[in-house]
């Protein structure tokens, strides 16, 4: 039973450290997925993608693909990078690795110029502060009082506890 909750701890613990460093993953146009007849300005509309999050392209392999581009051919839809391959698989998972503009059109017959086209704008990754906790005073007056969040309070008061409760078994 003391292992079990010594465990658990380590869980609450573990998952309060890394939970406000996760990555977002995007599917981009959600459920129609990198298809023909989505609007993806409007997917990306009021999305806020930071770095360390990663956008997936799903599709029928052969069907379409995703290239990226810089903003100009962006606008044309062509391709006038000869180095740049596209992705295949249908499954593409890009991670979003240095904040800026990202262009990706799907080069296939005329689906960019169709609307097969995403530009988004990467900020830097979110800093590591957890959102408080509701009914917790604002972020600004936990700094006053020593710096300590109040999730970072209730993660230590949880691990006390399970570490009172094991010496006691
Ligand atoms: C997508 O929607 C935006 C408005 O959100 C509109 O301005 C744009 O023309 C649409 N694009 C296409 C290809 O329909
Ligand atoms: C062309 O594509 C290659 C491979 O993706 C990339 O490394 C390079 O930066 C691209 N060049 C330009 C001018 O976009
Ligand atoms: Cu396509």
């Amino acid at each position: 039973m003391a292992s079990r909750i010594f465990l658990i701890t380590i869980i609450v613990v573990v998952a309060a450290a890394v939970a406000p460093a996760l990555a977002e993953d995007y599917m981009v146009g959600d459920d129609a997925g990198w298809n023909l007849g989505v609007n993806f300005t409007t997917w990306a509309a009021g999305k806020d993608f930071r770095v360390g999050d990663n956008l997936m392209f799903m599709y029928t392999p052969g069907t379409h693909n995703v290239l990226k581009v810089n903003g100009a051919d962006f606008k044309q839809c062509v391709s006038s990078n000869a180095s740049a391959v596209p992705l295949t698989s249908g499954n593409d998972l890009i991670s979003l690795s240095t904040p800026g503009k990202k262009w990706y059109i799907c080069d296939i017959a005329d689906h960019c110029s169709k609307g097969m086209k995403l530009v988004i704008t990467v900020s830097a990754a979110e800093a590591p502060t957890p959102d408080p906790m509701p009914g917790a005073p604002p972020p600004g007056a936990s700094a006053a009082a020593g710096g300590v969040s109040p999730l970072k309070s209730c993660v230590w008061m949880v691990a006390v506890m399970a570490a009172y409760r094991m010496i006691m078994a």
